[in-house]
């Protein structure tokens, strides 16, 4: 009932963390890009396959932006949809189905709503049916001002691979759509070309597949050097458009694209022994990368989180406060950060242990006394027993985020 709300915030709020001053406002008046990257793992980036770079474009944008190298990716079942719920909430999806099905009609307090109150545009573009994964009534709920779907898009024959439309032509096509929306606008793009098969036409690949005795593996590294040739286009097209230096661009990968059905080939082409359940907690890293224009502070950061410190570290970085919202993330720039990740299984990770599996692990992947997980094992299904409390109740009905809304981060510690 509407006292669970009061619990939850309170328990939310108590964990809320102070951002970087320095940072803070970094991108006001910037438009934001993000960029959800289809079954993108860091195990991918700077490393090569048959002696050629993987992606060549992210590396080198990674030595020019914030990358997080330890970032993961907390979804389950609901796939590309579990990722977009948790980057806009700030809440974990759920532990089986999808959110954006079971709970679609619910009231949420998502980025593309705040942003839009706070006189942004915000959009999707994404070249598939708007009503796959319930998109076109959840991005409703979500506050999206626009939804870009496959409709706007000219799709043929000779631009389709696999699940549709080419990611390169995806891009060259959405430029023109993102010249018709009002500035500042807050527009996320959802890539398909390096889904599961992996499928591409010949004259697409840009390296060679690699070869163990999992089709999928192999396949896997020329679709994601597509995608990443794809990203270099959409950024020389940003330019050419003029948008470039007045945007922001957030890139993440959404979640893994290779299963565990694939350890023996995935073992072989990182040179292990074979794949623990440590190794397979190491592998749900996705990249997160933050490209801020103009910006010369750019580094790679070490810190430990997820998809769902995206929305308070997006946030902090255009300049608004997240004091009262209620979020189960943390600004990963926040020189509070726990550095902590919490998957929806229940596995946790920190600077020094990795908990998965009821196994607790040091980070070179011994196991260790479980004493020394304990804690985050404990915080871990404190913030999913919460973020599910959320859902289930549709507690945000009872909540209004405007109140008290227009505080200053350190008026309250003042006073
Ligand atoms: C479909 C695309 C892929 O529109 O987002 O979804 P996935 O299968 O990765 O969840
Ligand atoms: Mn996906």
């Amino acid at each position: 009932d509407s006292s669970d709300i009061v619990e939850v915030k309170n328990y939310a709020q108590a964990n809320h963390k102070e951002p970087d001053p320095e940072l803070f406002g970094i991108a006001e008046g910037k438009n934001v890009v993000m960029i959800s990257l289809e079954s993108l793992q860091t195990f991918v980036i700077n490393n090569t396959v048959n002696g050629e770079e993987v992606t060549p474009f992210l590396n080198d944008l990674i030595e020019d932006s914030y990358y997080f190298e330890n970032f993961y990716h907390q979804t389950a079942q609901g796939k590309t949809s579990d990722s977009e719920f948790i980057v806009e909430n700030s809440m974990f999806g759920r532990d089986s189905g999808s959110v954006f099905f079971t709970h679609g009609g619910n009231e949420y307090n998502a980025l593309p709503e705040i942003l839009s109150d706070k006189g942004m545009y915000s959009s999707v573009m994404h070249a598939n049916n708007k009503s796959f994964w319930n998109r076109d009534i959840m991005y409703q709920s979500l506050g999206y001002d626009q939804f870009f779907d496959i409709n706007s898009y000219e799709v043929t024959e000779e631009n389709s691979v696999g699940w549709g439309l080419k990611d390169v032509d995806f891009f060259e096509q959405s430029i023109d759509l993102l010249q018709s929306q009002p500035q500042p606008f807050y527009t996320k793009f959802i890539t398909l070309t390096n889904h599961f098969p992996f499928e591409l036409d010949e004259e697409d690949k840009m390296v060679d597949e690699y070869d163990s005795n999992s089709g999928t593996l192999n396949r896997f590294f020329p679709t994601v050097r597509y995608m990443d040739h794809a990203v270099e286009r959409f950024f020389e097209e940003m330019k050419e458009a003029d948008l470039y230096d007045d945007t922001i661009f957030i890139l993440y990968g959404d979640h893994y694209g290779i299963s565990e059905n694939h350890n023996k080939a995935m073992s072989m082409y990182l040179d292990k022994d074979e794949i623990t359940p440590f190794d397979t907690v190491q592998l749900q890293r996705v990249p997160m990368i933050v490209h801020i224009p103009g910006h010369d502070k750019h580094k790679t950061i070490d810190t430990v989180g997820g998809q769902i410190d995206v929305k308070p570290t997006l946030m902090h970085l255009l300049g608004h406060s997240t004091r009262n919202d209620i979020q189960f993330g943390t600004d990963l720039f926040s020189p509070e950060n726990e550095s902590m990740a919490v998957l929806r299984n229940g596995s946790v990770i920190t600077d020094d242990i990795v908990y998965t599996n009821n196994t607790c692990y040091n980070k070179d992947g011994e196991e260790i006394e479980a004493e020394a997980c304990e804690p985050y094992v404990e915080k871990g299904i404190q913030d999913l027993e919460h973020s599910d409390r959320i859902i289930y109740g549709d507690l945000f009905r009872f909540f209004d985020s405007q109140e008290d809304d227009e505080t200053e981060p350190d008026e309250e510690d003042a006073a």
